[in-house]
């Protein structure tokens, strides 16, 4: 953008009165009020939590990062884990630490295994297009209505036992607004399918820690409730040296990398949106600041 002047906050001195654009991520309080040319706030990320709980957001359109690359690392990460939970590969990595030739059954195939993704949004509706392609017998859940050629959705609170009920992985990609944080907590582990083929329900979340009850997932792996978790979110990040998380045998940790935003990429798109805003178009990608995502 050479038409532009670009400056860091608290790296370079600058006038609050010329500022157009704020592209940011965990705001600092105060760093995005008294800015009276403001056109828009971009988050560096595609989650918006972060702005949401900005005391005093301004009101502009608030613009959020949805990209392939984004969507296609997140759709790699969320396939890699069903695969393994599919195929029980953290049993052959211990079995072969312990040099034990633990050939003992035929696993299920992709087909036998139904997956349930929580959230039908960017993210959420390439992931199941992807897991369909593997083979997996793929569901989704959403706020609103929706339809898909390919596999069932879900909506709303109507609509979310009769998904669990019919869930053996359940994936989450769900934004974290005031209606779903903690919704991943004890009374939903109890509703998932308990009939299926891997042995127990197997929680998968990359949206986001405060969608989790870490306490919950713990007790619920102990008691069975759960049989396996992958997180790449916590309520807390990183994730606290004395979390039971870390060493439990049932869980895969990843430290929030599901989908890291490439810098170069986040930045191309930026331009690409104040370029289009300049040129009179809207933009894309818009969040609603009332439902929060
Ligand atoms: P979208 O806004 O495109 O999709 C959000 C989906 O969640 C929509 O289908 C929406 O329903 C659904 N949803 C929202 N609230 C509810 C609710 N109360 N009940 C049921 N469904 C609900 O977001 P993205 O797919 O782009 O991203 C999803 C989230 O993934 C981000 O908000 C972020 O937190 C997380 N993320 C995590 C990353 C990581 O590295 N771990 C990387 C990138 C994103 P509807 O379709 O009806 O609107
Ligand atoms: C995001 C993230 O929201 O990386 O983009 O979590």
């Amino acid at each position: 953008l050479p038409e532009h002047d670009i400056v860091v906050l608290d790296e370079d001195d600058f006038d609050r009165n010329r500022i157009r654009y704020v592209a940011t991520w965990g705001p600092k309080p105060g760093s995005l009020s008294h800015l009276p040319a403001l056109e828009a706030v971009f988050s560096l990320g595609a989650g918006v939590d972060h702005l949401m709980s900005y005391q005093g957001l301004p009101d502009v359109p608030i613009v959020r990062v949805s990209q392939d690359d984004l969507t296609h690392r997140m759709s790699e990460y969320v396939v890699l884990h069903c695969l393994m939970h599919l195929r029980d590969q953290r049993r052959f990595d211990a079995a072969q630490r312990a040099k034990h030739w633990d050939q003992d059954r035929a696993p299920p195939i992709a087909s036998e295994v139904r997956v349930g993704v929580m959230g039908s949004g960017v993210l959420g509706q390439d992931a199941a297009r992807k897991l369909k392609v593997m083979g997996f017998d793929v569901a989704a859940w959403s706020r609103s209505p929706k339809s898909s050629d390919g596999y069932e959705i879900f909506s709303a609170e109507e609509g979310l036992a009769a998904f669990l009920a019919r869930t053996d992985i359940l994936v989450s990609l769900l934004p974290l607004t005031p209606e779903t944080r903690g919704i991943l907590n004890r009374s939903l582990f109890g509703k998932l399918a308990r009939d299926g083929r891997l042995g127990g329900p197997i929680l998968i979340n990359a949206g986001r820690g405060g969608l989790q009850v870490e306490e919950d997932i713990v007790a619920c792996l102990d008691d069975g409730t759960l049989k396996a978790a992958t997180l790449d979110v916590f309520q807390t990040e990183p994730l606290p040296q004395d979390s039971p998380l870390w060493t439990h045998p049932q869980v895969t940790v990843t430290p929030h990398n599901s989908a890291v935003s490439d810098a170069e990429m986040t930045a191309r798109y930026i331009a690409g949106q104040i370029r289009r805003h300049e040129a009179g178009e809207p933009f894309q990608n818009v969040v609603d600041p009332r439902r929060g995502y």
